[in-house]
Order: C-alpha cells, then structure tokens, then sequence
C-alpha cells in the first residue's frame, strides 16, 4: 500500500484562496500541516523565492517519489479532492464540470483582484458599483443555471459535495460577507438554486467537518 504523503499548506492567515482546500483535507483527514503566513513575512519570503509562481496558496508534498512543491488553488484542489475523495477521479464527465466550475470560481476571484488593490476609495467604489451591477449579477446568473441544469440536486456537480462546492463556498461567503464595500451581502438573495444550495452546502460542511474531528478524536 502507498504511504499517504505528507503535507503542507502555505498561505495567508484567513480563507481566501486556501479555505476549501482545507476543508477538503480536514474533510477527508488527510493529515497536514497547515502554515499561516503573516503579509508582512510574505513580501520577504518571496522576494526570497520561496514560492514558485510567487504567489500562494503553495502545497508542498513529500512522498515515495520525493518532494514536490506545487501552486495553483485549482491544481492543489483537485489533488486534495483526489486524496479526500472528493473530486470525481473515475468519472471523466462529472470531472470536467467540476473543473469547470472550479474555472468559473477562479475567474470570479481574479474581477475582484483589481478594486482590491486600488488604492483610492472613489476609484474603488466606482469599480464595486460596476462589479455589484453588472459583472457579478452576470456569474450568478450563470451559476443560478448550473444548479437547475444539475437538477438542483443543492449541488454543484452530481449529487454530492464535491471540490466545486467547497471553492464556491468560500466565494460566495467572500462575495456576501460583508468585508467588500460596494458589494451588498444580498448580492445573491434572487437566485433561488443558489441560495438553496449555500444552506445546503453550509449545513453538509459543517457535518462533514464535525464527523472528521469526531474520527480523528477516536483514533488518537
Ligand atoms: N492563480 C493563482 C493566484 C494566486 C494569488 O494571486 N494569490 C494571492 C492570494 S489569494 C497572493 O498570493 N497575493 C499576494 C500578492 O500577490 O501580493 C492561484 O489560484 O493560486
């Protein structure tokens, strides 16, 4: 039998880009350590080189083959839903809409890149009017007719939590939550599919994380 590899997460003290990829292990209890780096060591550590592309999240692997350090929260997502068992391995077709939507999640991450840095507060808010309006109004649609055309199983793919759930999870709670100014926390109420779908997920998230700690706890 392989040995499971050993694992380490590198990225930034909050959810972002990192947070279904620990759900997903924690989900799975694939061991791993998961390391939260401050911003202001982060600027130093990559100017230093440390991480590949330069940016994070950055899973570093160690196993038979050697070691491996990987960038790409899509790419470490799959990998990790591969381990977890969450991500549909056997199933071309249910792996190619599930990296679809792992495409579109990321897609809608990188609109919201700019009016995140910009600096000045009109300039940004002009660019929240036109993300809050238009551009992500637009991604919701789409995402309201995926759900039906999964036959608003409350998933995104089949008819179980997988990957593309998770990476929207944490879209939508970074689109709703309330940290964006200019983006209202009811940017999502009229679409019906998907506020079933993030009840669902937050309650089936929340269970599969609940049974994996209660696991972990009767095995150590
Ligand atoms: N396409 C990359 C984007 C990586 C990325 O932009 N990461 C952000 C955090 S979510 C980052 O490292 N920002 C710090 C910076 O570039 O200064 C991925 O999906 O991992």
């Amino acid at each position: 039998m392989t040995a499971m590899p050993q694992l380490r997460l590198r990225y930034f003290p909050f959810p972002g880009r990192a947070g279904p990829i620990r759900d997903c292990l924690q989900i799975g209890g694939i061991p791993f350590v998961d390391e939260h780096i401050a911003p202001e060591q982060f600027r130093e550590r990559r100017s230093a080189g440390e991480f590949p592309f330069g940016g994070l999240p950055v899973l570093d692997v160690e196993s038979e083959s050697g070691k491996v350090c990987a960038a790409q929260s899509n790419a470490i997502l799959r990998y990790a839903g591969r381990l977890a068992g969450l991500y549909p391995d056997a199933d071309p077709l249910q792996a190619l809409k599930v990296d679809e939507a792992l495409d579109m999640g990321e897609e809608i991450s990188q609109l919201l890149g700019p009016s995140l840095h910009e600096p000045d507060p009109e300039r940004k808010l002009a660019m929240r009017k036109v993300l809050a309006e238009e551009t992500l109004p637009y991604w919701a649609a789409c995402i309201e007719r995926l759900l039906i055309a999964n036959g608003s199983t409350g998933f995104l793919v089949g008819d179980s939590l997988s990957v593309a759930d998770l990476k929207f999870y944490w879209v939508a709670d970074f689109l709703t939550g309330g940290s964006l100014d200019g983006i209202p926390r009811t940017l999502l109420d009229d679409y019906p599919n998907i506020m079933a779908w993030q009840k669902k997920v937050a309650a089936e998230r929340e269970a599969r994380l609940a049974q994996a700690a209660a696991s972990q706890q009767a095995t150590a």
